[in-house]
Protein backbone atom coordinates (compact mmCIF):
# COMPACT_ATOMS: atom_id res chain seq x y z
CA UNK A 1 0.00 0.00 0.00
CA UNK A 2 1.23 3.39 -0.66
CA UNK A 3 1.84 6.47 1.60
CA UNK A 4 -0.92 8.06 -0.35
CA UNK A 5 -3.56 4.97 0.08
CA UNK A 6 -2.89 4.62 3.68
CA UNK A 7 -3.50 8.61 4.68
CA UNK A 8 -6.72 7.90 2.11
CA UNK A 9 -7.79 5.27 4.61
CA UNK A 10 -6.73 7.22 7.45
CA UNK A 11 -9.00 9.86 6.46
CA UNK A 12 -12.03 7.62 5.23
CA UNK A 13 -12.03 6.28 8.45
CA UNK A 14 -12.44 9.55 10.20
CA UNK A 15 -14.67 12.16 11.52
CA UNK A 16 -13.39 14.89 12.94
CA UNK A 17 -10.13 15.63 11.91
CA UNK A 18 -7.85 18.73 12.34
CA UNK A 19 -5.59 19.79 10.03
CA UNK A 20 -2.53 22.43 10.28
CA UNK A 21 0.77 23.61 8.66
CA UNK A 22 3.86 24.90 10.08
CA UNK A 23 4.25 28.20 11.82
CA UNK A 24 5.50 31.31 8.94
CA UNK A 25 3.95 29.47 6.86
CA UNK A 26 4.86 29.68 2.82
CA UNK A 27 2.35 29.25 -0.43
CA UNK A 28 2.99 25.31 0.35
CA UNK A 29 2.14 25.44 3.65
CA UNK A 30 -1.32 27.31 3.21
CA UNK A 31 -1.92 25.64 -0.21
CA UNK A 32 -1.70 22.32 0.81
CA UNK A 33 -3.69 22.74 4.34
CA UNK A 34 -6.32 24.96 2.50
CA UNK A 35 -6.60 22.01 -0.19
CA UNK A 36 -6.94 19.43 2.09
CA UNK A 37 -9.42 21.09 4.17
CA UNK A 38 -11.58 21.65 0.98
CA UNK A 39 -11.66 17.95 0.44
CA UNK A 40 -12.25 17.03 3.58
CA UNK A 41 -15.38 19.39 4.09
CA UNK A 42 -16.70 18.00 1.18
CA UNK A 43 -16.24 14.63 2.03
CA UNK A 44 -18.73 14.94 4.40
CA UNK A 45 -15.68 15.17 7.60
CA UNK A 46 -16.13 17.64 10.61
CA UNK A 47 -12.98 19.81 9.81
CA UNK A 48 -11.03 22.30 12.26
CA UNK A 49 -7.95 23.36 10.68
CA UNK A 50 -5.81 25.86 11.66
CA UNK A 51 -2.18 27.64 11.81
CA UNK A 52 0.57 27.82 14.88
CA UNK A 53 -0.07 31.28 14.41
CA UNK A 54 -2.82 32.79 12.37
CA UNK A 55 -1.53 36.24 12.28
CA UNK A 56 1.48 34.81 10.19
CA UNK A 57 -0.90 34.27 7.14
CA UNK A 58 1.00 35.50 4.15
CA UNK A 59 -1.26 38.47 2.96
CA UNK A 60 -0.95 37.76 -1.01
CA UNK A 61 -3.04 34.18 0.22
CA UNK A 62 -5.95 36.06 1.10
CA UNK A 63 -7.58 35.02 -1.77
CA UNK A 64 -7.40 31.23 -1.45
CA UNK A 65 -10.46 29.46 -1.27
CA UNK A 66 -10.93 28.09 2.71
CA UNK A 67 -8.90 30.96 3.91
CA UNK A 68 -12.17 31.77 6.35
CA UNK A 69 -12.06 28.31 8.01
CA UNK A 70 -8.92 29.20 9.90
CA UNK A 71 -9.31 28.62 13.58
CA UNK A 72 -6.55 30.27 16.23
CA UNK A 73 -5.03 26.67 18.03
CA UNK A 74 -7.24 28.33 21.22
CA UNK A 75 -10.42 27.42 19.29
CA UNK A 76 -9.44 23.70 18.61
CA UNK A 77 -11.85 20.75 20.16
CA UNK A 78 -10.42 18.48 23.19
CA UNK A 79 -9.56 15.49 20.79
CA UNK A 80 -10.07 14.31 17.13
CA UNK A 81 -9.88 11.20 15.14
CA UNK A 82 -6.96 12.05 13.05
CA UNK A 83 -4.29 15.25 13.25
CA UNK A 84 -2.92 15.60 9.86
CA UNK A 85 0.04 17.62 9.83
CA UNK A 86 1.20 19.69 6.15
CA UNK A 87 4.48 20.47 4.76
CA UNK A 88 5.71 20.15 8.09
CA UNK A 89 9.21 19.01 8.53
CA UNK A 90 8.76 18.44 12.44
CA UNK A 91 7.11 18.89 15.83
CA UNK A 92 8.57 21.74 17.19
CA UNK A 93 7.04 23.93 13.80
CA UNK A 94 4.07 23.18 15.21
CA UNK A 95 4.52 24.08 18.91
CA UNK A 96 1.51 25.71 19.80
CA UNK A 97 -0.70 22.61 18.79
CA UNK A 98 1.58 20.26 20.81
CA UNK A 99 -1.43 19.62 22.86
CA UNK A 100 -3.91 18.92 19.78
CA UNK A 101 -0.98 16.83 18.12
CA UNK A 102 -1.30 14.30 21.41
CA UNK A 103 -4.73 13.57 22.41
CA UNK A 104 -5.48 12.86 18.19
CA UNK A 105 -6.41 9.55 17.97
CA UNK A 106 -4.30 9.01 15.16
CA UNK A 107 -1.34 11.22 13.88
CA UNK A 108 -0.10 11.80 10.11
CA UNK A 109 2.03 13.55 8.81
CA UNK A 110 2.24 14.51 5.02
CA UNK A 111 5.60 16.53 3.83
CA UNK A 112 8.53 16.36 1.68
CA UNK A 113 11.25 17.97 3.00
CA UNK A 114 14.13 15.69 3.00
CA UNK A 115 14.61 16.58 6.94
CA UNK A 116 11.15 15.32 8.35
CA UNK A 117 11.63 13.54 11.29
CA UNK A 118 8.76 10.91 10.50
CA UNK A 119 6.97 12.38 13.88
CA UNK A 120 3.48 11.25 13.64
CA UNK A 121 1.80 7.54 13.45
CA UNK A 122 1.58 7.36 9.75
CA UNK A 123 4.24 9.48 7.62
CA UNK A 124 3.84 10.14 3.98
CA UNK A 125 7.07 11.78 3.40
CA UNK A 126 8.63 12.19 -0.30
CA UNK A 127 11.26 14.31 -0.70
CA UNK A 128 10.90 13.57 -4.52
CA UNK A 129 7.89 15.32 -4.98
CA UNK A 130 7.38 19.01 -5.83
CA UNK A 131 5.53 19.90 -3.13
CA UNK A 132 2.96 19.09 -0.31
CA UNK A 133 0.44 19.85 -2.10
CA UNK A 134 1.51 17.21 -4.66
CA UNK A 135 1.37 14.75 -2.15
CA UNK A 136 -2.24 16.13 -1.28
CA UNK A 137 -3.54 15.64 -5.09
CA UNK A 138 -2.09 11.96 -4.83
CA UNK A 139 -4.23 11.78 -1.67
CA UNK A 140 -7.19 12.96 -3.01
CA UNK A 141 -7.07 10.85 -5.61
CA UNK A 142 -6.74 7.76 -3.44
CA UNK A 143 -9.26 8.55 -1.54
CA UNK A 144 -11.47 9.55 -4.98
CA UNK A 145 -12.35 13.11 -3.52
CA UNK A 146 -13.51 15.32 -6.19
CA UNK A 147 -11.20 17.91 -7.56
CA UNK A 148 -12.81 21.30 -7.77
CA UNK A 149 -11.91 24.49 -8.65
CA UNK A 150 -11.72 25.68 -4.99
CA UNK A 151 -8.94 22.73 -4.26
CA UNK A 152 -7.58 22.74 -7.88
CA UNK A 153 -7.15 26.36 -6.62
CA UNK A 154 -5.15 25.88 -3.69
CA UNK A 155 -3.27 22.94 -4.73
CA UNK A 156 -1.96 25.38 -7.80
CA UNK A 157 -0.99 28.08 -5.10
CA UNK A 158 1.11 25.29 -3.11
CA UNK A 159 2.58 24.19 -6.54
CA UNK A 160 3.28 27.73 -8.15
CA UNK A 161 4.95 28.70 -5.33
CA UNK A 162 7.29 25.73 -4.17
CA UNK A 163 8.98 25.46 -7.62
CA UNK A 164 9.77 29.20 -8.11
CA UNK A 165 7.06 29.55 -10.96
CA UNK A 166 7.98 26.05 -12.32
CA UNK A 167 12.04 27.32 -12.49
CA UNK A 168 13.51 25.03 -9.43
CA UNK A 169 14.79 21.57 -9.96
CA UNK A 170 11.53 20.30 -8.06
CA UNK A 171 9.58 21.40 -11.30
CA UNK A 172 9.59 17.65 -12.45
CA UNK A 173 7.33 16.22 -15.35
CA UNK A 174 4.66 15.09 -12.44
CA UNK A 175 5.09 18.94 -11.46
CA UNK A 176 3.82 20.03 -14.73
CA UNK A 177 1.66 17.14 -15.41
CA UNK A 178 -0.24 18.13 -11.89
CA UNK A 179 -0.01 21.86 -13.34
CA UNK A 180 -1.93 20.56 -16.79
CA UNK A 181 -4.61 18.90 -14.11
CA UNK A 182 -5.18 21.78 -12.00
CA UNK A 183 -5.55 24.36 -14.77
CA UNK A 184 -8.14 21.53 -16.56
CA UNK A 185 -9.83 21.59 -13.33
CA UNK A 186 -10.31 25.48 -13.45
CA UNK A 187 -7.53 26.66 -11.92
CA UNK A 188 -7.48 30.85 -13.19
CA UNK A 189 -3.58 30.53 -13.40
CA UNK A 190 -3.45 34.48 -14.66
CA UNK A 191 -5.97 35.38 -11.30
CA UNK A 192 -3.14 33.43 -9.29
CA UNK A 193 -0.40 34.65 -10.89
CA UNK A 194 -1.79 38.30 -10.41
CA UNK A 195 -2.54 37.54 -6.41
CA UNK A 196 0.58 35.76 -5.59
CA UNK A 197 3.40 38.21 -7.90
CA UNK A 198 1.82 41.37 -8.62
CA UNK A 199 -0.18 42.37 -5.54
CA UNK A 200 2.60 43.56 -2.98
CA UNK A 201 1.96 46.50 -1.45
CA UNK A 202 3.50 49.98 -1.41
CA UNK A 203 5.71 49.64 1.59
CA UNK A 204 6.84 46.64 0.85
CA UNK A 205 8.16 47.50 -2.67
CA UNK A 206 10.16 50.42 -0.82
CA UNK A 207 11.54 47.93 1.61
CA UNK A 208 12.21 45.79 -1.26
CA UNK A 209 14.12 48.62 -2.67
CA UNK A 210 16.12 49.40 0.41
CA UNK A 211 17.21 45.88 0.86
CA UNK A 212 18.28 45.97 -2.74
CA UNK A 213 20.05 49.07 -2.33
CA UNK A 214 22.40 47.03 0.68
CA UNK A 215 22.89 43.97 -1.66
CA UNK A 216 26.40 42.37 -1.02
CA UNK A 217 29.13 40.16 -2.78
CA UNK A 218 31.50 38.38 -1.20
CA UNK A 219 33.85 37.17 -3.54
CA UNK A 220 35.88 33.61 -1.92
CA UNK A 221 31.93 32.79 -0.96
CA UNK A 222 30.59 33.82 -4.14
CA UNK A 223 27.54 35.04 -1.42
CA UNK A 224 25.36 37.80 -2.17
CA UNK A 225 23.18 39.12 0.59
CA UNK A 226 20.77 41.57 2.02
CA UNK A 227 19.57 42.75 5.00
CA UNK A 228 16.05 44.09 6.90
CA UNK A 229 16.08 45.30 9.56
CA UNK A 230 12.99 46.14 12.61
CA UNK A 231 14.41 50.07 11.73
CA UNK A 232 13.06 49.31 7.90
CA UNK A 233 9.72 48.00 8.72
CA UNK A 234 8.73 50.74 11.32
CA UNK A 235 9.97 53.50 8.39
CA UNK A 236 8.25 51.71 5.08
CA UNK A 237 5.21 50.24 7.38
CA UNK A 238 5.91 46.93 5.79
CA UNK A 239 5.66 43.65 7.53
CA UNK A 240 7.97 40.49 7.98
CA UNK A 241 5.19 38.15 6.27
CA UNK A 242 5.48 40.27 3.16
CA UNK A 243 9.07 39.53 2.20
CA UNK A 244 8.57 36.02 1.61
CA UNK A 245 9.68 36.42 -1.65
CA UNK A 246 12.35 39.24 -1.41
CA UNK A 247 15.66 36.91 -1.29
CA UNK A 248 13.83 35.48 -4.94
CA UNK A 249 15.26 38.90 -6.13
CA UNK A 250 18.66 38.43 -4.67
CA UNK A 251 19.16 35.28 -6.60
CA UNK A 252 19.40 36.64 -9.85
CA UNK A 253 22.38 37.76 -9.28
CA UNK A 254 24.53 36.21 -11.65
CA UNK A 255 27.53 34.01 -10.62
CA UNK A 256 26.32 33.15 -7.11
CA UNK A 257 27.17 30.46 -4.87
CA UNK A 258 25.12 30.78 -2.57
CA UNK A 259 21.96 33.41 -1.60
CA UNK A 260 21.54 34.35 1.54
CA UNK A 261 18.85 36.96 3.46
CA UNK A 262 18.50 38.34 7.11
CA UNK A 263 15.97 39.59 8.54
CA UNK A 264 15.70 41.10 11.81
CA UNK A 265 13.21 39.94 14.33
CA UNK A 266 11.16 42.16 17.02
CA UNK A 267 13.31 40.42 19.84
CA UNK A 268 16.42 41.18 18.47
CA UNK A 269 17.26 37.70 16.75
CA UNK A 270 17.70 36.91 13.66
CA UNK A 271 15.82 35.02 10.43
CA UNK A 272 18.47 33.91 8.22
CA UNK A 273 16.87 32.51 4.59
CA UNK A 274 19.26 30.74 2.20
CA UNK A 275 19.09 29.57 -1.22
CA UNK A 276 21.20 27.76 -3.84
CA UNK A 277 22.93 29.39 -6.45
CA UNK A 278 24.43 26.63 -7.98
CA UNK A 279 25.90 22.99 -7.00
CA UNK A 280 26.19 23.97 -2.80
CA UNK A 281 23.88 22.41 -0.93
CA UNK A 282 22.34 24.69 1.77
CA UNK A 283 20.30 22.50 3.38
CA UNK A 284 23.12 21.66 5.18
CA UNK A 285 24.40 24.82 6.57
CA UNK A 286 20.98 25.08 7.67
CA UNK A 287 20.68 22.41 9.83
CA UNK A 288 24.35 23.36 11.18
CA UNK A 289 23.05 26.61 12.26
CA UNK A 290 20.03 25.11 14.37
CA UNK A 291 17.81 25.44 11.32
CA UNK A 292 16.36 23.03 8.17
CA UNK A 293 14.49 22.97 4.70
CA UNK A 294 15.18 21.63 1.83
CA UNK A 295 18.50 21.21 0.32
CA UNK A 296 18.49 24.38 -2.38
CA UNK A 297 16.04 26.12 -0.15
CA UNK A 298 16.34 26.52 3.73
CA UNK A 299 16.60 28.62 6.75
CA UNK A 300 17.52 29.00 10.33
CA UNK A 301 17.20 31.50 13.32
CA UNK A 302 19.72 32.84 15.11
CA UNK A 303 19.93 34.50 18.44
CA UNK A 304 23.05 36.54 17.18
CA UNK A 305 22.30 40.14 16.59
CA UNK A 306 22.52 41.12 12.90
CA UNK A 307 25.75 42.36 12.23
CA UNK A 308 26.92 38.86 14.34
CA UNK A 309 24.88 36.90 12.31
CA UNK A 310 26.27 37.68 8.75
CA UNK A 311 29.76 36.85 10.23
CA UNK A 312 28.13 33.46 11.66
CA UNK A 313 27.20 33.09 8.28
CA UNK A 314 30.76 33.28 6.28
CA UNK A 315 32.55 31.54 9.28
CA UNK A 316 30.14 28.25 8.75
CA UNK A 317 30.64 28.42 4.61
CA UNK A 318 34.15 28.74 4.69
CA UNK A 319 34.49 25.94 7.06
CA UNK A 320 32.79 23.52 4.56
CA UNK A 321 34.88 25.63 1.71
CA UNK A 322 38.20 24.59 3.49
MN1 LIG B 1 6.68 22.71 0.61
Amino acid sequence: MSGADEVAQAMQKAGKVIATSHVNPDGDGVGSLLAATVFLQDAGKTVFSCLPDLRKYPPQYEFLPGREALLEPEALPESCDVFLALDCSNLSRLEPLEKAFRSAALTVNVDHHEDNTFFADVNYVDPTASSTAELVYRIAEAASWRLDGRAATCLYAGLVTDTGGFRHRNATPSAFMLAAKLAAAGVDVQGVAREIYESQSLPYTRLLGIALTRTQWEDDLRLVFSYVTQADLAETGATLAETEDLIDHLRRVKGAAVVALFKELADGSVRVSLRSGDRLEVGPIARLLGGGGHAMAAGYTTSKDLENSIVELKDALRDRHA
